[in-house]
């Protein structure tokens, strides 16, 4: 009876679901039109080296990552201040342009991308360290700092950041922060809602709200930060940030585990928490169409296991402070693994050359899709029990479509990433997957997102994963930030509830 109940429910947030699909691609006709005058302007407030006009050099502010999403914007702007981004937001505002915010435009869901004629807010100028303290180990920066540059420049003082991922060589910490990034060791340090001390963001109207602070607790009225982490640029830009950077650890091992069956990988990390505790600080998964893809479309990636075909891999990494210690720790896990017949093979990588090449091969299964073509992405959480039926089913109902589905992710996080690999992006394949993955994954009361946000992609499909209510108060919260709609419009909320003002 509750279920019918909750089918009932769920079947009317389909029908709204649909109305707001039929509305999501227009521009919304309240937003001005840009005008030399306000390229002027521009120009005066940022120099004309930081007004981007140029057509070729617009083209790829205009693409996403995997050339899925483009837009049509004429006006790129790049400042390298918080008091400029706040000038040019003012004056947004007042003139009604729409901005979006794009850092290292390595966003899977479109959410860096202008749908229509939307101005370009690049953070990239915004990219100096303010301070570091290694005692603490609280790093404060600007937004527009690469990961990868602020782990090798927190890496010098013996600390580490706190997230990594990927797309660690080009994203910002600002895109970060904005996409609540998760990665490969979400499972050791926790998700940047924990991390991250304090934001300074502007919001549309210019006003600049900073909660930069450096201190582990305070509790003095609401925690407005939050509100920033996850929100895609849509409440406010952020314009720096300070967080919280672990110790680096000094042991590090990795193994590359090939196991029979689904079932069997929940084993392996209930014996892996077990067994390793405190050290184990990634559990990652992939299957053998994805390890396939990657062998075939990287180069220089070698199979670490070439004689096993197996239908699941496993990636375990420990980190810690006693090479000794961990080392025979992580001995004792894979013995009893193997003994037990779980893990079929395995190997443990030897030096930091094979550490790398077997992060290679689990961080290249993005890139490598990349390079087969056109790919649909969904980034789920769903109970581990459960999570891999989707891969098979998605599988099961594209049988004989010329299409590879491939599953991989952080198993550890109940996270996966299903990717549905196919020649062009196509309407008719693309029935087959949605809404059948977003359904199929509210009735197991999962998450359409669990670590890349709705972007584009998904701002028509919030109401599989949270209730009207939430939604609604959701919509007042923008309204509150940005009554004009103009920070990223057509993302995260339906675009029937973010414009209803
Ligand atoms: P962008 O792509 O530029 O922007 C992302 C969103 O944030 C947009 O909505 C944009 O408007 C907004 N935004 C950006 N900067 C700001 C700012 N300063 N203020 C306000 N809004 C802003 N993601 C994961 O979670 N885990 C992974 O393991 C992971 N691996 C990846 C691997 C690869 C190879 C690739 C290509 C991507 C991967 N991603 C992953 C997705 C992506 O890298 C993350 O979402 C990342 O955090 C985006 O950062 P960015 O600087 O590129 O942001
Ligand atoms: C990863 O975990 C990223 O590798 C990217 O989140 C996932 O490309 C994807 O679908
Ligand atoms: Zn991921």
């Amino acid at each position: 009876m509750q279920l019918l109940q909750y089918h009932r429910s769920f079947a009317a947030t389909c029908l709204r679901l649909v109305r707001y699909a039929s509305t999501a691609a227009s521009r919304n006709a309240s937003f001005a039109a840009l005008e030399d005058t306000d390229t002027n302007f521009f120009r005066d407030v940022l120099g004309d080296s930081n007004v981007i006009t140029d057509i070729d050099a617009l083209q790829p502010l205009n693409e996403d990552w995997m050339g899925k999403y483009s837009g049509k914007s004429k006006l790129a702007l790049r400042p390298k201040s918080t008091e400029q981004v706040s000038k040019v937001l003012a004056y947004c505002n007042d003139r009604h342009l729409a901005i979006v915010p794009q850092g290292g435009n390595t966003g899977l869901v479109g959410g860096s991308i202008p749908l229509f004629d939307e101005v370009i807010l690049l953070t990239a100028g915004l990219n100096q360290v303010i301070s570091f303290d290694a005692v603490s180990g609280t790093l404060v920066c600007q937004a527009g700092c690469i990961l990868e540059h602020l782990d090798n420049q927190v890496g010098a003082q013996g600390f580490t950041m706190p997230l990594d991922l990927g797309a660690k060589g080009s994203c910002q910490i600002g895109g970060n922060v904005s996409t609540n990034a998760g990665g490969l060791r979400l499972l050791r340090y926790g998700s940047l809602h924990g991390s991250v001390l304090g934001i300074e963001a502007v919001l549309a109207d210019g006003t600049v709200v900073d909660t930069l602070q450096t201190l582990r607790k305070d509790n003095t009225g609401y925690d407005l930060k939050q509100l920033f982490i996850g929100s895609e640029g849509t409440l406010g830009v952020v314009t720096a940030v300070s967080l919280l950077c672990p110790p680096r650890p000094s042991a590090v091992h990795v193994c590359y585990l090939a196991v029979p069956d689904f079932a069997t990988t929940q084993k392996v990390f209930v014996r892996a928490r077990q067994k390793l505790g405190e050290i184990l600080s990634a559990f990652e998964f992939f299957d053998q169409q994805a390890l396939d893809l990657t062998l075939k479309h990287l180069e220089g990636v070698r199979n670490p296991l070439p004689d096993t075909q197996t239908p699941f891999y496993l990636v375990v990494e420990t980190s810690g402070s006693n090479e000794a210690h961990d080392s025979e720790k992580l001995q004792g896990f894979l013995e009893e693994v193997m003994e037990e017949g779980m893990v079929l093979d395995g190997t443990i990588a030897q030096d930091s050359t094979q550490i790398a090449g077997i992060w290679g091969i689990r961080e290249g299964i993005s890139v490598a899709l990349k390079h087969a073509g056109p790919v649909y992405k969904y980034d789920l959480s769903i109970p581990v029990a459960e999570m891999y039926s989707l891969v098979e089913e998605t599988r099961h109902r594209m049988a004989g479509l010329p299409v590879e589905v491939v599953g991989y992710g952080h198993l550890g996080d109940g996270n996966l990433h299903l990717n549905v690999s196919c020649q062009r992006y196509d309407e008719e394949i693309l029935k087959h997957i949605e809404p059948f993955v977003y359904e199929w994954t509210a009735a197991r009361k999962g998450s359409i997102s669990a670590e890349h946000g709705l972007g584009q992609m998904k701002a028509d499909c919030i109401g599989y994963t949270k209730p009207q209510p939430v939604v609604q108060l959701m919509t007042q919260v923008k309204q509150a930030f940005d009554p004009k709609g103009i920070l990223n419009p057509y993302k995260v909320l339906p675009q029937v509830m973010a414009v209803a003002q």
